[in-house]
């Protein structure tokens, strides 16, 4: 079935890891997020795919050419964000009109098999079911099962199942998607969805998994999720004296020096070096041409490509963008004393990321001196700094908030 996935997004949610980069290129273990979206499309059934892209949209183009696993791909621009509704709009052209279609975000994962029982019928509405749906998009549904709609952020939620963000849409959808502009001035794609329902019974299909990838915090769970799935395998160069347990992969040009040990799933890609004498831990994400040094421990962390750790640090539970660099003895913290989640500055809000254990977010470029500190929770913006011995206790992107 001919696919569409949204890919146009500014990411705001996940500056300062965004301010280069559109959210769909950010790297989920082996490939960027979106990728792992048209993958997972590819697998289910997609005939051919339509990304529509925004924000750097180049990146995106470069990424994927014209086609993947077999399928043609094609690009359709929508210049402002101005809603999903919009976003499909934009990819009309390149769609044909009397066919369904089916709508991804290409911020989220999915899993195969799922995705494929999305893709047996039209109408059908992806969901995923969570414990407390009121900050979300929730599907109602009749008597028989059938979706009737999706309540946005409902004081009493009529059901358990949140939207995941896939449709199944019949032909007749194309003639729907001028929607007028909703409550938060957007126009929606559940307005689609909602004439959709009067007009069908609309399947409403349970994800077994599903990961909708916002906020800072879901991009290590991203990771975590896809890291686990990798297959182990050593193309690279690694010491007879490091010592590889559980599912590590190391790509081909990458090196594993003496005195290492991990402990996967960890991915240590292309270019990169380990060691000598570091211990890198379970879900991490050791990106191309990124070096860890003599005496660093590194925890289910993000490290961008040529990123830099070199000596006697800590990173744990934390993002770390393209070409940071760490001056030697630099800490991260990643609990609270008092236990609780550790909360996060989000868009002028102090927002929970749910997590016990969680560290930093660097944009790019970051630099810290010598024996510098990071609280758990904190940002720095791209081309930040931290002085030799400082203590970044507060976020440094919103200085309204703080995030201890
Ligand atoms: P969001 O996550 O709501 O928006 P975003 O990706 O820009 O992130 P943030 O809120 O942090 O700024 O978008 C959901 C999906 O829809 C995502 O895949 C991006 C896509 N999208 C578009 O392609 N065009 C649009 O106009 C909008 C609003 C979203």
């Amino acid at each position: 079935m001919q696919t569409v996935i949204l890919a146009a997004g500014r990411g705001t949610r996940m500056r300062p890891l965004t301010d280069r980069r559109p959210k769909p290129m950010l790297p989920v273990a082996d490939r960027p997020l979106v990728a792992h979206t048209a993958d997972a499309a590819v697998a289910a059934g997609a005939t051919d795919i339509t990304l529509v892209v925004g924000y750097e949209a180049a990146d995106v183009r470069d990424y994927f050419g014209d086609e993947r696993g077999g399928v043609p791909v094609g690009f359709a621009v929508q210049s402002e964000q101005r809603g999903t509704a919009d976003a499909v709009r934009a990819a009309a052209p390149h769609l044909d009109p009397d066919e369904p279609f089916v709508v991804l975000n290409g911020d989220a994962l999915y899993d195969v098999p799922s995705l494929s029982t999305l893709y047996e019928g039209t109408p059908a509405v992806g969901s995923f079911r969570v414990a407390d749906p009121s900050s979300y998009g929730v599907l109602d549904t009749d008597d028989e099962g059938f979706v009737t709609g999706v309540v946005e952020k409902p004081a009493d939620p009529p059901s358990d199942l949140i939207n995941a963000g896939a449709y199944v849409f019949p032909a007749e959808a194309h003639g729907w998607l001028d929607v007028d502009e909703s409550d938060r001035g957007e126009l929606e794609l559940t307005d689609v969805l909602a004439a959709t329902c009067e007009a069908y019974d609309v399947r409403g299909v349970a994800f077994d998994r599903w990961l909708d990838v916002g906020r800072p915090w879901e991009l290590l769970e991203a990771n975590e999720w896809k890291l686990g799935e990798l297959e182990p395998r050593i193309d690279g160069d690694v010491s007879e004296r490091a010592e590889l347990d559980g599912p590590v992969v190391v790509e081909e040009g990458a090196t594993v020096r003496s005195g290492v040990v991990i402990e996967g799933p960890v991915l240590v890609r292309s270019g990169a070096t380990v060691g000598p004498n570091a211990y890198v831990r379970g879900h991490t994400l050791i990106g191309e041409h990124a070096k860890v040094g003599h005496a660093v421990e590194v925890k289910n962390s993000v490290l961008m490509e040529g990123a830099t750790v070199g000596h006697l640090s800590y990173v744990g539970d934390s993002l770390l963008g393209r070409d940071v660099n760490f001056g030697a003895g630099t800490k991260v913290a990643n609990l609270r004393h008092d236990g609780e989640p550790v909360r996060q500055m989000l868009k002028g809000e102090l927002v929970s990321s749910g997590r016990r254990k969680y560290g930093v977010v660097l944009g790019d470029e970051v630099k810290t001196g010598i024996n510098a500190s990071l609280n758990a929770g904190v940002r720095i913006p791209t081309g930040g700094t931290v002085k030799p011995g400082e203590s970044v206790l507060y976020d440094r992107i919103d200085e309204r908030g703080t995030a201890d």
